[in-house]
């Protein structure tokens, strides 16, 4: 396997310091419990992770992840698998989530992706505020959203949903496809040229396996059918992994995410909401809120029917669950911190003091 046909570039290039040339690039496909399935130019190999490197680690996110660059050394000279992780390489970009449930962690889905296929059904499953979320996590990571509309062949009603679609989309390009019938492949096909990475998000059932599967050729991934009276559906990806296609791209499947909670910062709004900042600049005060302020651009907008008035709905939904994130991270770090501080107190307790050591 060529390094270039799995990714590799400059950027990951000019971080290998001198005394790791001797090193072997490697990219995770797939993570096991404790296993990492890599893909290198010697094939395909297996690593672990050695403890000093989870120590170093200052959270999960940090680990490696599938998509992740990784530098290799042999554990033993005779065989060349399992290989050691030294280090992971810097991140050209990355798709994060906070964990499922309560925890105020970051997830790394997936990294170093060019492009993600926000994947729904046009059946039941179609659902613009969840589709608004997922470009919304995309932009923020600085990733090109691709949307892909699947099961086109269950709808009766394709261009009013597209349409609907395309004032929350701003631009982002959309393709309708039917993977059971092989209709559109080839244009997604497009996106994964050699060296490029695309990984498939979206809700279970909506079709992403047998997406990957048409553009496959063969049924690498299995897929499921999902009951009618659990709209939940099947599980059948339960883990992520990355394929290669015969034309040289890379392709990463993910498990559906029944919740997707957002993780990033303020920054993001200006980047998802163009639109609506567009006018924002407008507006007579510099804090507006676009409220009944006297000369709002926003609202001007809105009014003069330029702007549809769901936008700024949902960008004052992202804002405060923006703003409820980060007072969860600040409240994380403070409760952090006090652990740390504890652990300091602890270990100054425990020390021996000097007066009772003979
Ligand atoms: N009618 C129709 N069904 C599809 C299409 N693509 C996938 N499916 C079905 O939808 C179900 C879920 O597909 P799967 O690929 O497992 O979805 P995933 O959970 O997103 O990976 C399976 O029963 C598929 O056969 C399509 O284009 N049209
Ligand atoms: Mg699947
Ligand atoms: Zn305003």
């Amino acid at each position: 396997m060529e390094l270039i046909e799995l990714g590799w570039n400059d950027f990951f290039q000019q971080q290998i310091k001198e005394q790791e040339e001797s090193l072997l690039p490697a990219r995770v496909y797939r993570q096991d419990l404790g296993r990492y399935h890599l893909f290198s130019s010697q094939g395909e190999l297996t690593g672990i992770l050695p403890g000093r490197v989870l120590q170093h680690a200052s959270s999960k996110a940090q680990l490696p992840t599938v998509g992740d660059w990784v530098l290799t050394a042999p554990a033993d000279e005779k065989d060349l698998s399992p290989v050691v992780i030294e280090r992971t390489l810097d991140r050209l970009s990355k798709f994060s989530r906070k964990e499922a449930g309560d925890k105020v962690e970051e997830q790394v889905v997936a990294a170093n992706i060019d492009t993600v296929f926000i994947v729904s059904g046009l059946d039941d499953n179609f659902n613009i505020n969840r589709l608004e979320r997922y470009l919304f996590l995309t932009r923020s990571s600085g990733v090109t959203p691709v949307i892909v509309l699947n099961k086109a062949d269950l709808c009766t009603d394709l261009e009013t949903r597209v349409l609907a679609l395309e004032s929350v989309a701003m631009g982002t390009s959309i393709h309708t496809v039917s993977a059971q019938a092989g209709d559109g492949m080839d244009e997604l096909l497009d996106y994964v040229q050699p060296g490029q990475t695309v990984a498939l998000l979206g809700s279970s059932g909506v079709g992403k396996s047998t997406i990957i599967n048409a553009l496959l050729g063969y049924a690498r991934f299995d897929t499921g059918d999902v009951r009618e009276d659990d709209s939940k559906g099947r599980h059948t990806t339960t883990f992520r992994e990355m394929c290669k296609l015969a034309s040289g791209g890379l392709i990463i499947d993910t498990p559906g995410m029944r919740e997707i909670q957002i993780w990033t910062d303020e920054s993001s709004l200006a980047i998802s909401f163009a639109d609506i900042d567009e006018y924002a600049i407008q507006c007579r005060f510099s804090d507006c809120q676009h409220n009944s302020e006297p000369d709002c651009a926003v609202q001007a907008a809105i009014s003069g029917g330029e702007l549809d008035s769901l936008r700024l709905e949902s960008f004052r939904k992202f804002d405060r669950e923006l703003t409820h994130l980060a007072e969860k991270q600040d409240a994380g770090a403070r409760a952090e911190n006090k652990k740390e501080r504890k652990k300091f107190a602890r270990t100054i307790r425990n020390r021996p003091s000097k007066r009772s050591t003979p």
